[in-house]
């Protein structure tokens, strides 16, 4: 019953979590040495806690998987020794493991795999965060107070009976002078035990104050727009007061750019895919493409040099649609309209289809994210890199409270990942590592370079992204892909059902 309550604890109260909004779970694609590997942490909702680490390794041979926890900034000495994951039953390549985080922060989960190929390490970004200050079953509560009250009562027995009759022989009455005595005494102890259990609670208040105001919320911007000379300027700025007392660390390009915004209708109606420079630590400001008037909420991604990914938010409303704005960035989108269904057809006749098979999508199983783009005549045709992967995918639920941006890598940051792996033990000055992403970041031609990919380079039209949808309810997906040299995005609706109850 304890452990139901717990779970409804958690699934009611997980709605804003670490990093993403609505999404604490973390998803990775990507490679242990020569094992294709699939990564899925599922985050606890509470710090210290367990998280449970899932591991798919594809390949033959494997003998063993351990993983653990590396804390950003701690150092190879700071984490604990690898706990092995053992095979779950019914799956020879899955395997899992429950690893202990204490603290919340921004970690690298290694995950290391043994094989006949010899031995392999995935990093794996994770950003560890409390969402939810647990509370205590009332029925419980009322167990627990009555056995305190018991144990006062028992103790206050005890001293009385002590202070009355521990230096009587055997057989003898205690005389009125020693009755009155232990009543004294006992009174004395009443005080005393009193004062104990009420300095208890002001400090259990105090440690509980001091943990719920460590509960992840999202950091907040003032979004603004402004017209000037036919372009439609956008500016974020981080409203501090939002923070919640974490510790500020310079941002890093990821993909290229120093924020990912995404501007979204709130009838899911228009989506806005653009990328302010950063003017200063707090603020950013870009060119806002052409969208439709309503009122948009807005989701800007961000990645810390301590690996910290982060979707921060805000809130725009878009008066009625100046002339030609044009995008400031030839990486930026927009998109309006609704769904054509599981196949939608691209202005350049191309049809990218939603291949999820017939089964039904569940809450917190793996979703079967899986797209392929076709020409009229039916082949298969190839994509360029867009912000060096194959595609994107934004993932937003109707009551907006979900918001994701996913990579065929998954849920996790290449740019956290690179600095989880980057960082050295002297990188102990705030800006240090920044400073190096920022001018290898310059440096480079194209950000598409980064993954060994040229611009013009054709990619397969095949577009999978490993992802589970956070809860039930009705999402919508963009999914977003360059070809012919334009950013082409195309939105798919699913609903998504409640898993069913485990059997326990
Ligand atoms: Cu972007």
């Amino acid at each position: 019953m304890q452990r139901a309550a717990l779970a409804a604890c958690i699934a009611s109260s997980a709605l804003l979590a670490s990093g993403h909004v609505g999404s604490p779970d973390t998803f990775f694609e990507g490679a242990a040495g020569p094992y294709p590997v699939r990564v899925i942490i599922r985050a606890p909702a509470v710090i210290p806690a367990r998280a449970e680490v899932i591991v798919r390794v594809s390949g033959s041979g494997v003998s063993a998987v351990s993983a653990a926890p590396y804390i950003w900034n701690g150092g190879e000495k700071s984490a604990p020794p690898p706990d092995q994951l053992t095979r779950v039953v019914g799956d020879s390549t899955l395997w899992s493991v429950q690893l202990w985080i204490m603290q919340a922060g921004s970690y690298s989960v290694r995950v290391h795999v043994d094989g006949s190929a010899g031995k392999g390490t995935a990093v794996v970004p994770y950003v560890a965060a409390a969402t939810t200050v647990l509370t205590m079953d009332p029925k419980m509560g009322i167990g627990l107070a009555a056995f305190g009250l018991f144990l006062v009562a028992g103790l206050l027995t005890i001293v009385g009976a002590a202070t009355r009759e521990s230096t009587l022989d055997p057989g003898l009455d205690p005389d009125a002078a020693s009755r009155s005595r232990s009543w004294i005494v006992r009174g004395v102890a009443a005080v005393i035990i009193t004062t104990l259990l009420v300095l208890g609670r002001l400090w259990w208040d105090k440690e509980n104050e001091a943990y719920a105001r460590g509960v992840y919320t999202p950091v907040e911007g003032l979004v603004t727009t402004r017209d000037s000379a036919g372009t439609r300027l956008i500016a974020f700025g981080i409203d501090t007061a939002t923070m919640n007392q974490r510790r500020w660390a310079p941002f890093i390009p990821d993909h290229g750019k120093m924020m990912h915004l995404f501007v979204v209708r709130e009838d899911l109606g228009a989506v806005a895919h653009v990328h302010p420079r950063m003017l200063d630590s707090l603020n950013f400001a870009g060119a806002l493409p052409s969208v439709p008037a309503g009122r948009y909420r807005v989701f800007a991604d961000v990645v810390r040099e301590t690996g910290y990914a982060e979707t921060m938010i805000g809130k725009l409303d878009v008066k009625a649609e100046p002339g030609a704005t044009r995008a400031s960035d030839t990486d930026d989108a927009t998109f309006s309209g609704a769904t054509g269904g599981n196949a939608v057809t691209l202005d350049d006749g191309s049809v990218l289809t939603w291949e999820h098979g017939s089964g039904a999508i569940v809450a917190g199983a793996e979703a079967p994210l899986t797209f392929v783009l076709r020409d009229k005549a039916g082949a298969a045709v190839t994509v360029e890199p867009y912000l060096g992967m194959a595609g994107h995918a934004l993932v937003v639920r109707d009551s907006l409270d979900v918001f994701m941006h996913l990579h065929p890598i998954g849920t996790t940051s290449m740019a956290a990942q690179q600095a989880l792996i980057q960082r050295t033990d002297a990188d102990t000055a705030r800006g240090a590592l920044a400073k190096r992403f920022v001018a290898a970041d310059s440096a480079r031609a194209s950000h598409a370079a980064m993954a060994g990919m040229a611009r013009g380079d054709a990619l397969p039209g095949n577009l999978a992204f490993p992802y589970a949808f956070p809860r039930a309810g009705h999402y919508r997906v963009w999914v977003q892909f360059r070809r012919g040299g334009v950013v082409r995005t195309a939105p798919f609706d699913v609903t998504v059902e409640a898993a069913p109850p485990k059997a326990s």
